[in-house]
């Protein structure tokens, strides 16, 4: 069974937007296909992706007769098209904190992109490199820092008691650093990232990257 539902990813499993909606499913507890495409080769920019798509990027889930892409909005469909209580939320219940978690992912998806250029998802997923930071990434982490402290509560496991998509992509941005053996970030943040990373949605999502 896979409620008629398919997500197309890449097939190095090392985009984080991908990441992102394949922990939204199974943590939704949602059977799904999951079809990768060779960005390398350009398959996402076939014809029948890009009229799929629209964006011709990956992620794109694909939901009966309706396809959507961009990760967060696709995170807030399924958020919505399969409610809780008979599924696992993957926003906060409270309206401030669930606008607080939206702002969190749209930052973390369009800011930060020294940090990203020198710590590519290879160093999470992959192989560490021993590339020294730039000022700019330095100072880019020194942002994402203050705000994650600001916002995870001392000896947390998650941002908002019960966890929430917008952990895992924190989550991520952390472990740019913290899974590359990078020594700056604060001990209580690295410590939620490394948490992070043994949810089994998240573990699933980084065998698939360790085999491809
Ligand atoms: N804002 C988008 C970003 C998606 C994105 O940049 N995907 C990359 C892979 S990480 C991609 O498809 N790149 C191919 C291209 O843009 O041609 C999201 O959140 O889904």
């Amino acid at each position: 069974m896979s409620n008629n539902m398919v997500l197309y990813v890449d097939s190095r499993f090392l985009s984080p937007y991908a990441l992102s909606v394949f922990v939204a499913l199974q943590e939704k507890e949602l059977a799904f296909d999951l079809r990768s495409l060779d960005l390398g080769v350009g398959e996402h920019r076939a014809a029948d992706y890009a009229a799929t798509s629209l964006t011709g990027r990956v992620p794109t889930l694909v939901h009966g007769d309706f396809s959507l892409s961009e990760s967060s909005a696709i995170c807030e469909y399924l958020d919505e098209a399969f409610p809780a209580p008979r599924y696992p939320s993957l926003y906060p219940d409270d309206r401030r904190q669930r606008a607080r978690a939206r702002q969190l992912q749209a930052w973390l998806r369009s800011d930060f992109m020294p940090l990203r250029q020198e710590r590519s998802t290879e160093a999470v997923f992959l192989q560490p490199t021993a590339n020294a930071l730039s000022a700019d990434a330095t100072a880019a982490a020194q942002k994402l820092f203050f705000a994650a402290e600001a916002l995870l509560p001392d000896g947390a496991d998650n941002l908002f008691g019960a966890w929430c998509i917008a952990d895992t992509d924190l989550a991520l941005m952390l472990n740019r650093l913290v899974l590359n053996g990078d020594t700056l970030v604060p001990p209580r943040l690295a410590t939620y990232a490394r948490r992070q990373w043994q949810r089994t949605s998240v573990r699933n999502w980084c065998r698939l990257s360790q085999i491809s």
